[in-house]
């Protein structure tokens, strides 16, 4: 469960199965499965399809996250399962994370603190680094949190560029037909695109090319939309600059060659991670769930899921 204070406040107003604590969740599901009509999950836990089909009662999930690829789409639906989920609240905070990863790529500053720390400033200066105000800011995915970002970016006196699979109508930014053309264009290229199957590594060593030896990548969506060799070769190679991740392919392990680049900042999936977020996410799922218990419906659903609900209620 992603917040202590979440788990307390489920278990005061419900009768709580923790499948996590069971010592054997699938002995414990194929046994008691039928018993559960609701599950509160989150986008970094996920829910399987086998954990779907052992629910057979299940009417609705509330998950805390904004993401949904690792929810399975196809059981829930095949199931008639509703699906909440906690678009908006988070918005702000990741594009504040988007913007410091940024600013600390290009800027270097995590890597000056670990030159202070290092007792190296008595023994020379810390080399020049690169302005982030005037430059040219890609975004790859113009949603709600992309157009935060895009706020902000025009705060620092940035021109913006996106790339999604349609130009979002009245958008005030440059719509990039292909994410090739953005990339050669920006100075700095920051995915807010969501995962999953159609996102899959469309950020890959031809992209990174583009992106060029100026170029810094930032990634607060998710780890599957960067192909990882590649860009750990890009890094290597001076092919980009640097990047600022949040998020990896295989979470919680990004892999060693990260870990050994000076030009990459690295942070632990926590763009949404600010108390105030956190609050207002879990607050989301709590509602989501007492409106599905009374009437069926969700305050927020997953687009997926509304469709599908609607085709059959049509
Ligand atoms: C969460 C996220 O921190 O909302 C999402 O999709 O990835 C993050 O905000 C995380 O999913 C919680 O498990």
């Amino acid at each position: 469960m992603p917040l202590p204070e979440l788990a307390r406040e489920l278990a005061e107003r419900y009768d709580v199965t923790v499948l996590t604590e069971q010592p054997d969740a699938t002995a414990f599901l194929a046994q008691h499965g039928d018993a559960f009509e609701y599950v509160v999950t989150s986008a970094g836990v996920g829910l399987s399809a086998d954990v779907v089909r052992a629910l057979p009662r299940l009417r609705c999930v509330s998950s805390f996250g904004v993401g949904f690829d690792s929810l399975d789409k196809a059981a829930l639906v095949a199931q008639g399962v509703r699906v909440g989920y906690t678009p908006g609240v988070l918005d702000a905070c990741v594009a504040d994370m988007a913007m410091g990863l940024l600013i600390d790529a290009a800027r270097r500053i995590s890597a000056g603190d670990r030159f202070v720390r290092a007792g190296q400033w008595s023994q020379g200066r810390f080399a020049a680094t690169t302005r982030v105000s005037g430059k040219r800011m890609g975004i790859l995915g113009m949603g709600r949190i992309g157009s935060q970002v895009a706020q902000r970016a025009h705060g620092f006196g940035m021109q913006i560029g996106y790339h999604n699979r349609h130009a979002v109508p009245d958008s005030p930014h440059t719509y990039h037909a292909s994410l090739h053309s953005l990339a050669q264009w920006c100075d700095f290229l920051v995915i807010t695109a969501a995962g999953g199957g159609a996102t899959r590594h469309l950020v890959d060593a031809d992209v990174l090319k583009a992106l060029g030896p100026q170029g810094i990548l930032v990634n607060v969506a998710r780890g599957s939309v960067v192909d990882e060799q590649a860009l750990v070769q890009a890094l290597q190679d001076g092919t980009i600059a640097g990047a600022g991740l949040d998020v990896f392919e295989d979470e919680p392990h990004p892999l060693p060659a990260l870990l050994a680049q000076d030009n990459v900042v690295l942070t632990p999936h926590m763009a949404s991670g600010t108390h105030e977020t956190r609050r207002a996410m879990a607050d989301l799922v709590l509602h989501n769930l007492s409106q599905c218990i009374e009437t069926g419906t969700l305050v927020e659903e997953v687009p997926w899921s509304a469709q599908a609900a609607a085709t059959t209620n049509a």
